[in-house]
């Protein structure tokens, strides 16, 4: 699809912010592709105004009947459904495929205005996979990719034998301390989805490398890496940095909770050396931490004496209340309420009778006010901040929706992906006194200011090398540098690598564990995530500092602040119509992505974990 659905790319194209500054176009040969064979024209600055209006309206035409054959193809998956997501995928391919050829040869011209500059190259970059033009290449590749998505929706893992859904998997794998059962979900989730789905995505990557090619590009990943208003090679050196920057605290936290988990389940289950088994960490991919904050709190002083989970259940929140709620705090900002097809359309809980895909996304049917969630969503703490999250992309897609269509998008696709993350950063013990869930006396006191912090570290600093790994694994397999006899050891070994953690059992290249992670099958480009872990403190610290607060930056909630609201609303408007640093300024003040705002919020834990874990050996 193009553009339907900023969070999440449900089919072969998802339109993303594409950098000024993209790789030099595709040397257009006579036999280059099917503009090349079109009668010439003579092309003039008037002529890609003319070409960027047609794009635009029929892509937008497009997209309205696409957007929702892929809504039913996620909230109800049959043969059929997944028959009209491919049929759609394939035009939305050839489309892209088309234009973005074209865009190529516009941007030739001499003498083009700024604007139609920046269009025809986020038109060049539209794509998220390419097919080549090869007849019946876009077909199978949509064929491959609908077939690789709804594999996972369908996909199931055991407990105690018994067969369970992906999002009860999920959940229990968060609460779950037994580690042979979390052991066995983890395995038959991994085995059970992910491996059938290995031939499958290689096939898929051979012709979407070879559309990349066409088009230009080295390999599908250096098209992803062209997207950010740089280079490739500029993006890759932001990409290295940011982890970099986070590393030292990454290594801290590693290295407490592996002590943690080692004093917890002894020598034989996890050693007090080396990796952490991946099964132990309260989450399915290890990509977050945050459900075992039970097993890492510090004792007595530190303790924060809350649960979020158990506050929800307490006060018998259902999933409909807790979006209600998320919804109040952008009203609080000044945002309008959501629309009310909102609340008739969304996919807010499984279904009982039908396979759909539970992994959350947030759509923008028709560009207008047609916004939608869709999610599986369990009363705990990570869905209510999933359900933030959501509701972020669907407040974003509101206000840049009198943006022209190639600008109805994020600054960059990290940008998307921090918004709501960015606003769940002010669910703090006073906020939740403030909507009634906490009782005033339980608010912790300054002293447990480090169990509130450690809480957050495990799941936004844990997050960072799994924020990484993902597309580095995907760099690598698209150019070739992991093979498809290597998918497997590639992923384990980079896993190792980065995030320190190993698999509970042995796998070998039988296995295709990338599969078991929603993005891979999904095809949606995963260093957004990485961007926006480090964005989103860039973001609460500018609303913190606007809003007059005076205390540690984690104490900070700026529910209700009318003025944040409006510069949060201006920057958001703008879209894609501008490089994403003028959107970056319009907020922060600063034009660089930096993960600095993160690591002052998290200082005090740093210091704090370097004195618990002196005398111990970290790093694996
Ligand atoms: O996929 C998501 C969102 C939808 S865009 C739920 N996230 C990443 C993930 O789950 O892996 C949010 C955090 C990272
Ligand atoms: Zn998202």
């Amino acid at each position: 699809m193009i553009r339907l659905v900023a969070s999440v790319s449900l089919g072969a194209i998802a339109l993303a912010a594409c950098a000024a500054a993209a790789p030099p176009p595709p040397s257009v040969a006579a036999d280059a592709g099917p503009a090349a064979a079109a009668p010439a024209v003579t092309r003039t600055p008037e002529g890609a105004r003319e070409f960027i209006a047609d794009v635009e309206k029929d892509l937008g035409d497009f997209n309205l009947i696409a957007g929702r054959a892929a809504w039913v193809n996620a909230t109800y998956i049959n043969d059929d459904t997944d028959a009209l997501n491919a049929y759609f995928g394939t035009i939305g391919t050839e489309k892209g495929v088309k234009y973005a050829t074209e865009a190529a040869q516009w941007l030739q011209v001499p003498g083009l205005d700024s604007d139609t500059t920046r269009k025809l190259n986020l038109l060049r970059g539209a794509l998220v996979l390419a097919a080549p033009t090869t007849p019946g290449a876009a077909a199978e590749l949509n064929d491959i990719t609908t077939r690789l998505q709804s594999s996972y929706g369908k996909g199931r893992a055991t407990h105690n034998g018994k067969s369970i859904t992906g999002d009860d998997a999920e959940a229990l794998m968060g609460s779950l301390r037994d580690p042979k059962q979390t052991a066995e979900i983890w395995q038959s989730w991994h085995e059970t989805t992910g491996r059938p789905m290995r031939q499958d995505y290689q096939h898929m990557v051979e012709i979407a490398n070879a559309g990349a090619k066409e088009l230009g590009y080295a390999d599908t990943g250096a098209m992803w890496r062209s997207q950010y208003d740089m280079t490739p090679e500029q993006f890759s050196a932001m990409y290295e940095r940011l982890l970099n920057e986070l590393k030292p605290l990454y290594t801290q936290l590693h290295c407490y909770t592996r002590a943690k988990l080692n004093q917890k389940y002894g020598n034989s289950v996890q050693p007090a050396s080396g990796p952490i088994r991946a099964d132990l960490l309260g989450n399915m991919w290890a990509q977050e931490w945050g459900n075992i904050y039970d097993v890492v709190a510090p004792k007595g002083a530190g303790d924060v004496g809350y649960d979020l989970t158990d506050l929800l259940v307490a006060h018998k929140y259902t999933p409909e209340q807790m979006v209600k709620t998320g919804e109040r705090f952008y009203t609080s900002l000044g945002f309008a309420p959501l629309p009310e097809t909102f609340w008739q359309r969304s996919q807010i809980t499984r279904p009982r009778d039908r396979e759909v895909i539970c992994h959350a996304s947030a759509w923008d049917v028709d560009a207008k006010d047609d916004l939608r969630i869709k999610m599986c969503t369990k009363v705990n703490a990570d869905d209510f901040v999933t359900i933030h999250h959501e509701l972020g992309h669907n407040f974003y897609q509101r206000d840049y929706k009198d943006q022209s269509f190639l600008y109805q998008n994020g600054a960059n696709d990290g940008f998307h992906e921090a918004i709501g993350d960015f606003i769940a950063l002010s669910v703090t013990p006073e906020y939740l006194v403030q909507i009634g869930l906490l009782d005033r006396s339980k608010v912790p006191s300054a002293d447990k200011d480090v169990g509130l912090l450690l809480r957050q570290a495990m799941d936004k600093v844990a997050f960072m090398p799994f924020g990484y790994v993902v597309d580095k694994w995907r760099y690598g397999v698209f150019d070739g540098s992991i093979s498809a006899t290597g998918y497997e050891a590639g992923w384990t070994n980079l896993r190792q690598q980065y995030q320190g953690i190993v698999p509970p059992v042995a796998r070998s290249e039988a296995d295709f564990d990338p599969g078991a992670k929603f993005h891979i099958p999904g095809n949606t480009p995963y260093a957004r995530y990485l961007l926006a872990r480090v964005l989103q403190f860039q973001f609460y610290k500018a609303a913190c500092d606007m809003s007059g607060w005076q205390g540690p930056l984690h104490r900070c909630s700026f529910y209700g602040n009318k003025q944040v609201g409006q510069r949060l609303d201006a920057m958001l408007k703008i879209g894609a119509s501008r490089p994403w640093p003028d959107a970056l300024e319009a907020f922060t003040g600063t034009r660089e992505i930096s993960g600095k705002p993160m690591l002052e919020y998290f200082a005090p834990l740093q210091a704090w974990l370097e004195e618990q874990n002196r005398g111990r050996q970290c790093g694996w």
